[in-house]
C-alpha cells in the first residue's frame, strides 16, 4: 500500500479538480491511501509521501503552482520520479514549471496507459471521486452537480482558444447515461448537471441520443428534485453555426438554464441572431450569452456587440445577458495582456463595471445605458474614468467626476491618445510616486486618479 498525497494548489477554482478525482479513484481500487488538499498544509509537508500529484488549472496560477511544488518537494524521496504535475497550466506551459522546480511533469489529458508510471492504465475513464472534496474547507460550485463530458476537443480552431492545444482531436468519450448511473450508485442522486464539453453540438446526429439520455436520467423540461428545480448546463456554451430548428426542439426537452451562446466576434452576427431567435422561438427566455473582447477586436466591436443583445432583447421579449470574456494569451502567467486594438486603461474601466455586476451585463436598457453608457462615446467615457468614479458612479458624479469630465472633455484626440498611454505607464511603473511628481502635461486630470501621488484605495 502507498501513501499518496493529492494537492490542487489553493488558487480560486470553482469547479472540482476533476483530473486529481479520477487519479484517486484509481489509487484507492489499488488499495492505496489517499489524502487530498488544497494549498500548502504544514502537517502534510512534514510527512513522507510515496507519491504526490499536483494540479495546474489557469497559466497565470502557474507562479502560485511552482510555489506549491517547492513547498511539497521535501515531502517526497525524489522529486522526479514522485511528484507528479499535471492539467491545463502543466499542458499549455510546462516549460514555466519545468524552469523552476523539479518534477515529473505530464501533459495533456491521462487517456493512454502508462502514463502514471509502467503498468497503469489510462486515467479518463475513472470515474471522479467526489469523496475526496469533503475533505476540505473550500467549497466547489455548482455544489450537488454531476459534471460529465460526453466528447473531447473541438472541431474548430479558433485562435483565442486552448481547446485545440489541449485537445488536438475530437471525438466521443462516454457514455452520459453510464456516468450519470455510475456516480448515482457510488455517490447519490445529485441535483444538477452540468456538462464540460467544449462544443457538444458538433456530434452532431448523436446529440439527438443525448438529449434522450438526458431528459431520462431526470432532467426533462420543468424537472424538479425535492420541489427544487433541476438544471442542465453546457458550461461552456453551444456553437451557434450548429442551432437549427431540430437542435432547437431538442433542447427545448430538457431542463436547460441558462442558454449559453457565444458572439465572440463580428463576422458571426448573422448566425448568432439566427441562433437566439431559433431558441427564442421555442421558447428559451433567458441567455447568457459570452462576449469575447481584448482580443482581434475593439472597443467599437465589444460595444456593438452588446448593444446586439439589448435590441434582440426588445424584439424577442426576451432576456439576452451579456457575460464579457477577456482574451488572455496560451502561456500567460500575469494576465495583463493588452491587445493592439485595446488600451489597459479600457480593459480597467470594464473591469470596474462589471464588479459591480458579477461580470454580466443586464439586457434592460436603462441598465445598460447607466453602466456603458448610450453611445459609444460615452461608454469610452466611462471606461476612462478613475476606478472609484466608476466604481461609486452615484457617490461622485455629483462633485469630482463633473470635475474629471471638464478636464477630460478639453483634451484633444491626440491628447487623449497619449494620456492612455501615460495613465498605462504609471500603472505599471515601480517608482510612480516619482514620475508623478515629474510629470507636467497630464498634471490636473491625474491628480483624480493618483489624489496628492497616492494610490487610492476603492
Ligand atoms: C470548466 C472551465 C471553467 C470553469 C471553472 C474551472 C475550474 N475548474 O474551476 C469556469 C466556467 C468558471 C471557467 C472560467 C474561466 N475560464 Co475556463 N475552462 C474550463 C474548461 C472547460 C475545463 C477546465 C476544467 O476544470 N477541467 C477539468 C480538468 C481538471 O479536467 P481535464 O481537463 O479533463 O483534465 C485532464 C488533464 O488535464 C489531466 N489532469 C488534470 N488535473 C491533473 C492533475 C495531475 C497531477 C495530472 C497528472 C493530470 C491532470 O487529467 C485530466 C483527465 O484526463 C477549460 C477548457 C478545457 N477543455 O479544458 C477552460 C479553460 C481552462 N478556461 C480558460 C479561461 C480563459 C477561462 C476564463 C479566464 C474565461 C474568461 N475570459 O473569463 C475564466 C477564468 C475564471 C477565473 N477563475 O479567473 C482557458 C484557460 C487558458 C489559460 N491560459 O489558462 C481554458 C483552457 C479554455 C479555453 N477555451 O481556452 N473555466
Ligand atoms: S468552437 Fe469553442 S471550443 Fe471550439 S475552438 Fe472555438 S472557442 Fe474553442
Amino acid at each position: 500500500m502507498s501513501n499518496i498525497l493529492l494537492i490542487e494548489p489553493d488558487y480560486r477554482s470553482k469547479f472540482p479538480p476533476l483530473g486529481l478525482m479520477r487519479i484517486s479513484t484509481y489509487h484507492k481500487e489499488q488499495g492505496d491511501a489517499v489524502t487530498f488538499a488544497r494549498g500548502k498544509v504544514l502537517e502534510l509537508r512534514n510527512e513522507n509521501w510515496h507519491r504526490i500529484y499536483i494540479a495546474s488549472l489557469f497559466t497565470w496560477e502557474l507562479p502560485r503552482t511552482v510555489k506549491t511544488i517547492q513547498y511539497y518537494t521535501p515531502s517526497v524521496n525524489n522529486p522526479f520520479t514522485d511528484i507528479f504535475v499535471g492539467g491545463i497550466g502543466a499542458t499549455l506551459f510546462p516549460e514555466y514549471i519545468r524552469e523552476r522546480v523539479q518534477c515529473h511533469i505530464i501533459q495533456g489529458a491521462l487517456d493512454r496507459p502508462n502514463m502514471l508510471g509502467s503498468g497503469t492504465p489510462a486515467i479518463v475513464p475513472y470515474l471522479p471521486d467526489y469523496e475526496i472534496i469533503k475533505s476540505v474547507q473550500w467549497k466547489y460550485k455548482p455544489e450537488d452537480s454531476y459534471f460529465c463530458r460526453v466528447t473531447k476537443g473541438c472541431i474548430r480552431n479558433c485562435p483565442f482558444c486552448a481547446v485545440p492545444l489541449l485537445e488536438p482531436e475530437f471525438g466521443y468519450l462516454s457514455c452520459l447515461k453510464g456516468q450519470i448511473q455510475e456516480i448515482r450508485t457510488r455517490f447519490g442522486e445529485q441535483q444538477h448537471l452540468v456538462l464540460l464539453d467544449n462544443n457538444i453540438l458538433a456530434i452532431k446526429d448523436q446529440f439527438k441520443g443525448i438529449i434522450k439520455q438526458i431528459r431520462e436520467q431526470g432532467f426533462e423540461t420543468g424537472a424538479t428534485r425535492n420541489s427544487k428545480k433541476r438544471t442542465v448546463d453546457f458550461n461552456q456554451g453551444i456553437d451557434a453555426r450548429f442551432i437549427t430548428k431540430k437542435v432547437a426542439q431538442l433542447l427545448s426537452s430538457i431542463s436547460l438554464s441558462p442558454i449559453r451562446l457565444a458572439f465572440d466576434f463580428d463576422a458571426i452576427e448573422p448566425v448568432y441572431r439566427k441562433a437566439v431567435h431559433l431558441l427564442a422561438d421555442v421558447g428559451f427566455p433567458e441567455f447568457t450569452n459570452y462576449v469575447l473582447f481584448n482580443f482581434k477586436d475593439t472597443p467599437q466591436s465589444f460595444y456593438y456587440r452588446l448593444k446586439v443583445n439589448i435590441e434582440l432583447s426588445q424584439q424577442l421579449g426576451i432576456r439576452v445577458t451579456g457575460f464579457p470574456m477577456r482574451f488572455i494569451p496560451m502561456k500567460d502567467v500575469k494576465r495583463q495582456y493588452v491587445s493592439d486594438g485595446w488600451r489597459w486603461r479600457y480593459l480597467r474601466g470594464i473591469q470596474c463595471v462589471l464588479q459591480a455586476t458579477h461580470g454580466m451585463v443586464s439586457p434592460h436598457p436603462d441598465f445598460f445605458a447607466a453602466a456603458f453608457g448610450e453611445s459609444y462615446e460615452q461608454f469610452i467615457e466611462i471606461i476612462s474614468m478613475p476606478d472609484r468614479y466608476i466604481i461609486h458612479r452615484n457617490r461622485f458624479k455629483e462633485h469630482e467626476a463633473a470635475e474629471w469630465r471638464k478636464l477630460y472633455t478639453k483634451l484633444s484626440p491626440t491628447d487623449k491618445e497619449d494620456f492612455l498611454v501615460t495613465l498605462e505607464a504609471l500603472h505599471t511603473s515601480p517608482n510612480r510616486k516619482a514620475d508623478l511628481k515629474r510629470h507636467k502635461r497630464f498634471r490636473d486630470i491625474l491628480e483624480h486618479y493618483y489624489p496628492h501621488g497616492e494610490t487610492p484605495h476603492d
